[in-house]
């Protein structure tokens, strides 16, 4: 398929998807969101071992769609958040590793997409925050939520409360993203790590990340359940034979 403002692209095992509204920094309007939603469906359904969100031009994605925003009423509004929630769901719960690629400005609704990635590289241009407080708004797409998971209560507490918005180093300073580079090496460190990520055996992969999604729901007892779990669901598979016979048998791995 193929949509107005959003790509999607392969480079063998792992797909891109670009927001690709540049005239408005990216900013999500309905359209956009959808064609997300579609994009990710079809990105897992074409089996992507990898998934990096990024957006283009100069900013990644500088929030909702302020412009459309103004006049929702309650009902709309609700509507509006649910779709927002929808796409943030199916990138946590995407079956391979995500990255936001943060090129650029990562404002509000951004910043919330960026958190529901698996993984945050920054340019050290990238401005990052929940600004929704200064519009009289409260973030709509999880960040309430993500965010203290992320950087913990206090930190969390004065970014949203006060919309803060965080150059990359200060961002990578409160654990929000993991790794800022140059604003010309962003390209290549993202290739590089969805490459690595891709190559790593993709069943065992998905069921480490649904072992950490495990966290975000309940209490830590039944995250520890949930994890012995999945963790003896891997034994007799072919990936798990073979890694570690190839470990012992002091050889590359051949991974499904
Ligand atoms: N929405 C719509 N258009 C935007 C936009 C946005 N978020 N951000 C930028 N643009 C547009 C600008 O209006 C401008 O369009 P034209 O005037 O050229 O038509 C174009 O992009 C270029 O922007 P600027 O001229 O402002 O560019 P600058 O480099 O001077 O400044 C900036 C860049 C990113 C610092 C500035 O544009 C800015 O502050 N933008 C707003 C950032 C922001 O506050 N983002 C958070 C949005 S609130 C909820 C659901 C969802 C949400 C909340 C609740 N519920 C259902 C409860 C989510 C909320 C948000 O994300």
């Amino acid at each position: 398929m193929s949509w107005d403002t959003v790509r999607l692209e392969w480079d063998g095992d792992v797909a891109t998807l670009t927001v690709d509204r540049p005239d408005a920094l990216n900013a999500l309007n309905i359209e956009t969101l959808e064609a997300m939603g579609e994009a990710l469906e079809e990105a897992a359904e074409e089996g992507a071992r990898a998934l990096v969100l990024t957006g283009a031009g100069d900013a990644f994605i500088a929030g909702a769609d302020i412009k459309y925003m103004q006049d929702l009423s309650t009902a709309e509004g609700e509507a509006w958040g649910a779709l927002g929630h929808d796409v943030a769901d199916a990138l946590e719960a995407f079956p391979a590793p995500t990255i936001a690629a943060i090129n650029g400005y990562a404002f509000g609704g951004g910043c919330e997409m960026a958190m529901a990635c698996d993984l945050r590289v920054a340019a050290e241009s990238a401005l990052i925050g929940n600004t929704e407080i200064d519009l009289g708004i409260i973030p709509g797409w999880g960040a309430t939520q993500r965010l203290p998971r992320l950087v913990g209560d206090e930190t969390a507490r004065r970014m949203i409360f006060l919309g803060e918005r965080l150059d990359a180093e200060s961002a990578a300073e409160v654990g929000l993203v993991g790794e800022v580079v140059a604003d010309d090496e962003l390209e290549d460190v993202i290739d590089e790590l969805a490459t690595r990520l891709a190559s790593k055996p993709a069943f065992a992969m998905q069921t480490a990340k649904q072992a950490i999604n495990q966290t975000h729901e309940g209490s830590q007892e039944s995250g520890i359940a949930y994890e012995k779990r999945a963790f003896a669901s891997l034994f007799g598979t072919h990936d798990q034979r073979e890694g570690m016979s190839a470990f012992v048998e002091d050889r590359e791995p051949d991974f499904e």
